[in-house]
Order: C-alpha cells, then structure tokens, then sequence
C-alpha cells in the first residue's frame, strides 16, 4: 500500500456538505493500490451509540489516483470519522494524526466536520440543473431596429470582423429571434454586456444603469426580459464590476482633478498625475487603459455596484449575474454580493468568470458556479483537436470531477467556446467531430451553453473573429448540424438521467470512449467513435437490464455480461436501460 499516495483534508471538495443531511467524504489513494475504502464515523458527543461502518464507493480514476466518495448522513448534523484502508493483504486505519495497523478507538484522533449549517451549504437553484444557456453577444446576433445602429456600420454579410468594428445587432433583434430559441429548445440566456460603453463588447463599462442606446433603452431589455419568461426562458447579465470604462463618470473625475478627486479611492491609481503612456499610471484590467480597475474593497464602491446589480434585477428581472473578471475582485465583495443578490430573490443565479481551478469562490459563500474552462480545454483536446487520447481524456476530466463538491459539477457552465475563444467548428473543423464533442457537452454533469450561432455551423478563430454577424439566411445554415442540436436539447431536457445522474467513464481506450449516466429511473449509456475507421468496444456490463436504442448511428450486442458497441467512423449512439 503506497501511503505517501494518500490524501485527505477536511474541507473543500474532500468533506463538505451536499445538503441539509448529507455530507460528502472522498479519499484519493494510489490507482488500483486498494480493494476497497471503509469510513468509520459517528457523532463525537455520543460515539459509543452512533458509529457506524460504510463503504466508499469509488467516483473516479486518473493516471496516478484512484478517488473514493461516501455520502453520509451523520445523526445530529456532527461528523467525526477515520478510514480503513483495505487491500488484499493488509488493512491500514487512516486519521487525522496518520496512519495506524490498528483499528482507532478514540474518535479525539478523527477526522472532523464539526456542525452543518444549511445556510452554509452552497446550494445552486434548482432551475439552473434543467436549463440549456444560449449566449448571445448582442452587437452580431440580430439587427432589429436600424435606427440605432452606430455611425458606419458594416453590412451583416461581411463576416470578418476586425476589434472595432459595429454591425448593429441590438435588443429588438434578440426579440425578433425568439422563436429560434424556442424551436433550438434552449430555456436560458446569457447575455455579454448591455450597458452604455464605447466598444462593440461594452466591457468597458461608462454608465452602468443605461442600456447601451445601440441596443436599447431600459424599456426594451424589460419587455425582452418578460417575452422570455412567459416562453420559459430565464435571462443572465454580464457584470463586468472588475473594471469600469475609462469614460465612466467617477474615473473621468479622477483624471480630471488629480488627488483632490472625491473618487481617487474609487480606482488603484499608483501615482498621479493619471497617465496612459508608457504603461498606466494605474491598475487595469491587463494593462488596457481604458479599463481601470475599480477599488471594490472601498465600502462606497461596494455599495455603489451593489446597488447596480440589484436595480436590473429590480428594473427587469433578470435572473442571473455573470461575473467578468470575477478570480481579480477580492472575495469580500462577492460574500456582499451573494447575500445581496440572493435576498432579492433566492433562486438567483451566480456565475464567476473563472478559467482556472475556483474552489475559493465555491465553498457556499460566494457564486454557485463557473465557467468551465478546464472542461473546455479537455474536450476540445480530445473531440476537436486530438492532442490527447480516449484515457488520457478521461483522466483530465476524471480528475476535474474530483476537485470539486457534486453541487458545483451538477451547475457548471459548461461550454465549447465562446465570444473569447476560436470557434468549436473552426477548431475541430469538421461537423462530425464538432458534433462528438456537443454530444459530450449535453452528457457531462453540468449545465450546457451554446454560443450563438455554433448550432447553424458558423466559423470564427480568436477574438475578433468568433465574434461574426449570426448567419439568419437557412440556405447558408448548416441544417443538419440545427437539427442534430435541437435533437440533443431535447434528450437532455427529456432525459434526467443527463441532468442529475451520476456519470461514470466506462471505457476509454485509443479514439472511443463510451460513459454512463445513472439516476433513480434511468441508465444511460453513450458510446463516441472519435476516429475515421469503424470500432467495437467491449465493457463489462453491471446490470443485466434490456437495453435499447435511443438515437445515434451504430449497434450494439449484449453477451452474458458483456456490452459490445460497434460504431461507424465518428459515429456515437445512445443505448437505454430502465432501472
Ligand atoms: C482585446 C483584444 C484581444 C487581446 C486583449 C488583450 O481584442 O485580442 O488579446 O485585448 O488585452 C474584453 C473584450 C476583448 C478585449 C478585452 C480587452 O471582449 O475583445 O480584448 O476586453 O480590451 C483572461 C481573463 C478573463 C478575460 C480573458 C479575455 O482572466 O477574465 O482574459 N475574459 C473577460 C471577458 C472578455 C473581456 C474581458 C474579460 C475584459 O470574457 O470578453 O474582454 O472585460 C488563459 C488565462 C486566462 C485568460 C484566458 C484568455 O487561460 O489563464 O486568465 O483569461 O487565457 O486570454
Ligand atoms: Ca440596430
């Protein structure tokens, strides 16, 4: 048994609580080093009444590790417990003081959860488990009303934009298009920003309480709101409170008048007078200087973009914040904005910017989900790109699963790209392949988003170009890809197994790889072929249920307790079983 390989801490994605009742622990051991992983555990004031035995299950595998999960529900809400380490020859007790051959008797030495709070226990809405995002960049998805369009627009059919073009997308746009989302399936909106800037992104943010007039009026975004709701259909802003615009009236104020500027503490600036050449006089977001960054520990900044962010849920009923920028503003605000936002209205919907690994925003107190990036990057080596192979693909996300709590998994943004990376088209550039990887996006725990304009097979590379008009002419649609997501969408939405189930990598060898999804009524299995030649995978099957075909483009065998799929090049297929 390979000690040094062991590793728990209390906290974080290792012992944290799921729900109301339920604590999660998990333990990472050297891969394949251990049979199986007891937890010994109790209540620490009453230990002789309440220990108790049970199992860890095992939740995933990467290269190195083996990662074990048990869901508790300890008697009085207190969690004390140690683990038995099983192999074949030897059984090693594992505390908080190290390892012992002996079983431990004085729970003193334990592990420890001390008390569940329910209002500690990061519990992301419900609604966001059943939602498919579309995100929409306002300025290239829809021109509804020419009359606001910014001076020198380009005509929407030239679609190569460079960083400061204006094609005059707006708000009466997105209204005209809704019947696209309705009939795609999706049932929510993510929206860059909408507030008065001077760029075509509007992250550069002059006034925070006005629509930006190319877009709209407060009006506008309130009856586009509305329209959505009554199709079902929930509505997410960009909150880009990181940084503002240098044309933002307090920055301005700064510039003008130096140190005397009642808003000097409003922004980090290092030295007056403020300058832009060579580098900033102060902090940016990068070192772009139209984009102070704001000083949001100082309590009148704090109060002020609070306020800002309750208004438009005030004003329109918006139902989410994305977060810009959101790992470079100090985490105090966020635990302000948190306890701001969700008593304004609880199933509100917390969404950080992060594009690396987030445990510090996740533990309850701050946003109810990410931006998974690292997902982004695994998916797209392995169905876009093929850096990786099938394992190695399942080790990358393998691992990411065991880093976070089950919450953030089950609400994760999961996405392909967007409006700040290449296309996934572009970077797979194939259909066939693209495809694999939306399939894998609609199968993996989290919530999908769609860029816009992905599902009709639009092209783009890197900023600027990912950013084209959305192609609204159904001769230059891609149709087959639309009706293959609207396909997908609709599995998802109808299947819960998709949704809340547990997700297992059942085999993962060379281009295929085929995973599981299980819920209380439902297993799902879904087989990828992400080569040019025909392949068969063979797994060992847990249940001896009938299988059947739900969709997809291959077959499949069933012999005493093995599940043989046999795909076509790029060919996927999805095999159902009732419970
Ligand atoms: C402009 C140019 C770009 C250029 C950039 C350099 O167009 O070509 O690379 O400047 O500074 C907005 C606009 C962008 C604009 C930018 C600056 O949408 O078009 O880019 O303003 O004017 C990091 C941050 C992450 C950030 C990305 C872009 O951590 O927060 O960089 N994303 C948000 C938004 C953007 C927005 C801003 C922030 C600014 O989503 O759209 O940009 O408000 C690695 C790093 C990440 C890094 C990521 C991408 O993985 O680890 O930290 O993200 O790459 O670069
Ligand atoms: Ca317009």
């Amino acid at each position: 048994m390979l000690l040094e390989a062991v590793y728990h801490r209390s906290g974080n994605a290792d012992c944290y609580a799921y729900d109301d009742r339920t604590i999660h622990i998990r333990l990472r051991t050297k891969k394949d080093d251990l049979r199986a992983v007891k937890a010994l555990y109790g209540d620490k004031y009453d230990w002789k009444q309440t220990a108790s035995e049970q199992y860890l299950h095992k939740l995933a595998s990467d290269e190195r590790f083996d990662y074990w999960q048990a869901e508790l529900v300890p008697p009085h809400g207190r969690l004390r417990y140690a683990f038995a380490l099983i192999s074949d020859d030897e059984t090693v007790w594992y505390t908080e003081t190290g390892f012992q051959k002996e079983k431990p008797l004085d729970p003193l030495s334990f592990f420890d959860y001390p008390f569940l709070w329910s209002d500690e226990v990061l519990k992301p809405p419900g609604w966001v488990k059943e939602a498919v995002f579309y995100q929409i960049f306002p300025e290239r998805f829809a021109n509804g009303d020419p009359s606001n369009d910014p001076a020198g627009v380009r005509s929407w059919e030239e679609a190569d934009p460079e960083p400061h073009d204006f094609y005059g997308g707006d708000l009466q746009g997105v209204l005209d298009r809704l019947d696209h989302l309705g009939s795609l399936g999706v049932n929510a909106i993510y929206f860059t920003p909408l507030f008065a800037a001077e760029t075509n992104h509007k992250y550069d943010t002059t006034d925070y309480l006005k629509i930006d007039p190319q877009f709209g009026d407060t009006g506008m975004l309130k009856k586009l709101v509305q329209a959505c709701h009554e199709r079902g259909i929930r509505v997410i802003l960009d909150a880009v409170f990181n940084h503002s615009g240098a044309l933002f009236a307090p920055f301005q104020d700064v510039v003008r008048h130096g140190p005397e500027s009642r808003y000097r503490d409003w922004f980090h600036i290092k030295q007056f007078p403020v300058q832009t050449e060579p580098r900033p006089s102060y902090h940016c977001f990068a070192f772009e200087a139209h984009m102070p960054k704001l000083n949001t520990a100082n309590p009148e900044v704090r109060q002020y973009l609070l306020d800002v962010a309750q208004y438009w849920v005030k004003e329109c009923d918006i139902d989410g914040w994305r977060l810009d920028v959101a790992n470079e503003v100090d985490h105090e605000f966020w635990r302000h904005f948190r306890k701001t936002l969700k008593s304004l209205k609880p199933d509100f919907y917390i969404l950080g910017e992060i594009w690396h690994d987030a445990m510090p925003w996740l533990q309850g107190d701050q946003f109810d989900a990410v931006m998974n990036y690292p997902a982004t990057e695994a998916v797209l080596d392995f169905f876009a790109k093929d850096a990786i192979d099938a394992e190695q693909f399942s080790h990358r996300i393998n691992r990411l699963l065991a880093q976070y709590p089950q919450q953030v998994n089950e609400a994760a943004f999961n996405i392909v790209g967007s409006h700040d990376t290449p296309r996934l088209l572009t970077v797979a550039q194939e259909a066939r392949k693209a495809k694999l990887a939306v399939l894998f996006q609609f199968a993996f725990p989290g919530v999908p988003c769609i860029y816009y304009g992905d599902e009709v097979g639009m092209q783009g590379g890197a900023d600027p170009d990912c950013r084209r008009p959305m192609i609204w002419d159904e001769a230059r649609q891609n149709q087959k890809l639309l009706a293959f997501y609207r396909t997908i969408i609709s599995y998802r939405r109808e299947h819960r197994a998709l949704r809340d189930g547990t997700f297992q990598v059942i085999y993962a060898k060379d281009r295929q790889l085929v995973i599981r999804r299980t819920d209380a009524g439902e297993r799902v299995y879904i087989g990828f072929n992400n080569s040019g030649h025909s392949a068969v995978t063979n797994v060992a099957l847990d249940s001896q249920a009938p299988l059947e075909i739900a969709m997809g483009d291959g077959s499949f065998e069933l012999t005493d307790e093995r599940l043989s799929i046999s795909l076509p090049p790029y060919g996927w297929l999805i095999l159902k079983a009732p419970l």
